[in-house]
C-alpha cells in the first residue's frame, strides 16, 4: 500500500516540472549502493568491507563522527590506517565525500593524505569535504582532556579527538564551518570568537583540579595549544597564538579551496550522475548518542537515520543496509558490557575452555607478565585469547579494546534500530581453536531469572541494564586454522554452523564472513 501511495506522489501531474526532472535525477542518475553499519560497540571491521565494496562504487562517503574513528585496511601486504578519510581511498577511481555529519580536525586530515602520497600522489583531488562539515580545532581536543579529566573515574573514556566538544559547539551554534574557509574574513571572526569563548570557560584553574587539568587548562589559557597530530609543527610544536593559527588556516583554506564543495548538489546532480555511491559508518550503534549506552557513547549518530542528516539524502535512497558484526565483542572506554569476560580495565571473572588449534604464542604488548600462550589440549583464558589472537588495541589511540563473547540480543537491537538486509560477519578466525563458544540469545532480569526480556529490548537506563543477565547458548567450536580459506565451502563445518545459527537467531543472511585482516580474506557466503 506504502508504494502504492509513494509511486502516486511521484507520479503527480501537478508537480512542476522542474520537480519532475528533479526526483528523475535523483532516482535514475545515481544510485546507494550500500551503507556500512557497525552493529556493536566499533571495530567490528567496516574499513575493510567499505574497501572490498568501493572498489566498485564512484563515490565512497563518510556521514558521522570524526578522528574518533579507527579503520584499518590490509591491502597487498600495506597496511593503511584511515581516522577521517574514506576507506574509497584505495581504489583511485573512487571520489571520496566527507559529509557535513562529520567533524573534521584538519592537520590529521593532512596528515592522513601525506601517508598516502606514495600510493598516490593526487590523492587530495579525490577528497571533497561538505561547507557544512563542522572544522574540529585543537581547542576542542584540549576541552576533550579537561572534560575526561573532570570526570575523574566517572570519565567516558573518551579518544579525546574533540569530538565531543566539537559537537557541542555545532549544537550551540558557535562553531566553524568548512563553509566559513570560503569566507575567511568571517573565518577569522568566528575562531575569535570561539576561542574567546573556550578560554572564558575553560581556561581558568579550578578547586581540586589535577596538574595534568591545570596544565591543559594554561594550554588553552595562554592559547599555546599543540596538536599531536599535527604534521607540519610535529608533536612538540605547536601553535603558539591565535595569529599563527589563523594563519595556518589560512593556509589550509588555500589548499583545498577547491575540494570544499556543497556536498547535497554534489551528491544528488554534479559529480554522482551515474555513479554508485557507498556509505561509510564510523563508530557503531551501541555508541550512538541517543541509541548507545548514554552517557558512556560518541557524540554523532552512529545509526542509519544518520545517514540521511549526515549527507543530505532522503529516505527512500537509503536502500540497503549492511551490518558489521564481529564474530565476539568488544569495547574500548568505559560502560556496560553485558558479556565482558576479563580484561585490562575491570577484574571480571574470564573463562577457561579447551584450546584445540594450532599451538601459537602473543608477546603482550606494554605487559611484563610474560608472552600469552595457547596450547594444544591446555585451558585458555577466552577474554586474553580474544584479545591477543584479535589484535584488539585502539587504532586511534592504541588503547586494549575489552573482549567477550558474541551478544545476539544487543546485536538483536541494533538491527531493529539500523533494519540491517544483510551481515558481514567477521574475525571469525579469531574463535579458532575455542573448543566451545558461547553466544548470549537474550537477556533476563536478574530479578526475575524465569522470564526473557522481549527479543530486540536494550535496556536505556544503565540502572536497567546493570540488572541484566545474559542467556547463552554453547556452540562446538573447530580446530582447524581457517584463515587461509578461500571459500564458503572450505570451512569447517563448525564455523559454518557457528555463522548459520547467528543468521537463524537474528533471522538476517549473512553475505561475507571475514577469515582474516587482508582485503583477500573475505568469502562470500553463498
Ligand atoms: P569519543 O572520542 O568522544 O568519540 O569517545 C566516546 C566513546 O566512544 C568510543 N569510541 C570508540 N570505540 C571504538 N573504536 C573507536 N575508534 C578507535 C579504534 C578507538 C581507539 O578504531 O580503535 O583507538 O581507541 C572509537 N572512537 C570512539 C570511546 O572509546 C568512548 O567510549
Ligand atoms: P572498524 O573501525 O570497524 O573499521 O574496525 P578497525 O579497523 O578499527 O578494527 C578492525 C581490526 O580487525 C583491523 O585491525 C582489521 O585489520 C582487522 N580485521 C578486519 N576483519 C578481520 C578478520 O576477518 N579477521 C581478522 N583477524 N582481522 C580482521
Ligand atoms: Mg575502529
Amino acid at each position: 500500500f506504502l508504494k502504492d501511495v509513494i509511486s502516486f506522489v511521484r507520479s503527480k501531474k501537478s508537480a512542476p516540472a522542474e520537480v519532475r526532472q528533479l526526483r528523475r535525477q535523483l532516482e535514475d542518475n545515481w544510485e546507494l549502493q550500500g551503507v556500512v553499519l557497525g552493529a556493536q560497540w566499533g571495530d567490528e571491521g567496516k574499513g575493510k568491507l567499505v574497501d572490498i565494496l568501493a572498489q566498485d562504487v564512484q563515490v565512497c562517503a563518510r556521514f558521522n563522527g570524526g578522528a574518533n574513528a579507527g579503520h584499518t585496511l590490509l591491502v597487498d601486504g600495506k597496511k593503511y590506517a584511515f581516522h577521517l578519510l574514506p576507506c574509497g581511498m584505495i581504489n583511485k577511481a573512487c571520489k571520496n565525500l566527507i559529509g557535513n555529519g562529520v567533524v573534521v580536525h584538519i592537520p590529521t586530515l593532512m596528515k592522513e593524505l601525506d601517508a598516502l602520497k606514495e600510493f598516490d600522489p593526487q590523492a587530495l583531488e579525490r577528497v571533497f569535504i561538505s561547507t557544512r562539515a563542522h572544522i574540529l580545532l585543537d581547542s576542542h581536543q584540549t576541552i576533550d582532556g579537561i572534560l575526561e579529566a573532570e570526570q575523574g573515574s566517572n570519565s567516558i573514556g573518551t579518544t579525546k579527538r574533540g569530538i565531543g566538544p566539537c559537537y557541542s559547539s555545532k549544537a550551540i551554534r558557535n562553531g566553524v564551518r568548512f563553509g566559513d574557509l570560503l569566507h575567511f574574513s568571517e573565518f577569522e571572526r568566528k575562531l575569535r570568537e570561539l576561542t574567546a569563548w573556550s578560554q572564558k570557560r575553560y581556561s581558568h584553574p579550578r578547586e581540586k583540579d589535577s596538574a595534568a587539568q591545570l596544565q591543559l587548562r594554561k594550554a588553552l589559557g595562554e592559547y599555546n595549544t599543540q596538536s599531536a597530530f599535527d604534521p607540519e609543527h610535529g608533536q612538540k610544536g605547536g601553535v603558539k597564538n591565535l595569529e599563527e593559527e589563523i594563519e595556518r588556516y589560512r593556509k589550509y583554506s588555500e589548499l583545498l579551496r577547491t575540494q570544499i564543495v556543497d556536498s547535497v548538489t554534489f551528491l544528488h546532480q554534479d559529480v554522482s550522475l551515474g555513479s554508485k555511491v557507498l556509505v561509510e559508518g564510523a563508530n557503531a550503534a551501541l555508541l550512538d548518542v541517543d541509541f548507545g549506552t548514554y552517557p558512556f557513547v560518541t557524540s554523532s549518530n552512529t545509526t542509519v537515520g544518520s545517514v540521511c542528516t549526515g549527507l543530505g539524502v532522503p529516505p527512500k535512497l537509503v536502500d540497503t543496509v549492511i551490518g558489521v558484526v564481529k564474530a565476539y565483542t568488544t569495547r574500548v572506554g568505559h560502560g556496560p558490557f553485558p558479556t565482558e569476560l576479563q580484561n585490562e580495565m575491570q577484574s571480571l571473572e574470564d573463562f577457561d575452555e579447551t584450546y584445540i588449534g594450532p599451538e601459537a604464542t602473543f608477546e603482550r604488548k606494554g605487559h611484563t607478565g610474560g608472552p600469552f600462550k595457547c596450547t594444544p589440549g591446555q585451558p585458555v583464558k577466552v577474554g586474553m585469547m580474544l584479545q591477543e589472537v584479535g589484535a584488539e588495541y585502539g587504532t586511534t589511540t592504541g588503547r586494549r579494546r575489552r573482549c567477550g563473547w558474541l551478544d545476539l540480543a544487543l546485536v538483536k537491537y541494533s538491527a531493529l534500530v539500523n533494519g540491517f538486509d544483510s551481515l558481514n560477519i567477521t574475525k571469525l578466525d579469531v574463535l579458532t581453536g575455542l573448543k566451545q563458544i558461547r553466544v548470549a540469545i537474550a537477556y533476563r532480569n536478574r530479578q526475575m531469572t524465569e522470564v526473557r526480556l522481549p527479543n530486540g529490548y536494550f535496556p536505556s537506563h544503565l540502572d536497567d541494564l546493570k540488572e541484566v543477565v545474559c542467556e547463552y547458548e554453547t556452540l562446538q567450536g573447530w580446530a582447524e586454522d581457517i584463515s587461509k580459506c578461500a571459500s564458503w565451502e572450505e570451512l569447517p563445518e563448525n564455523a559454518k554452523k557457528y555463522v548459520v545459527r547467528i543468521e537463524e537467531l537474528l533471522g538476517i543472511p549473512v553475505s561475507w564472513v571475514g577469515v582474516g585482516p587482508d582485503r583477500n580474506s573475505m568469502l562470500k557466503v553463498p
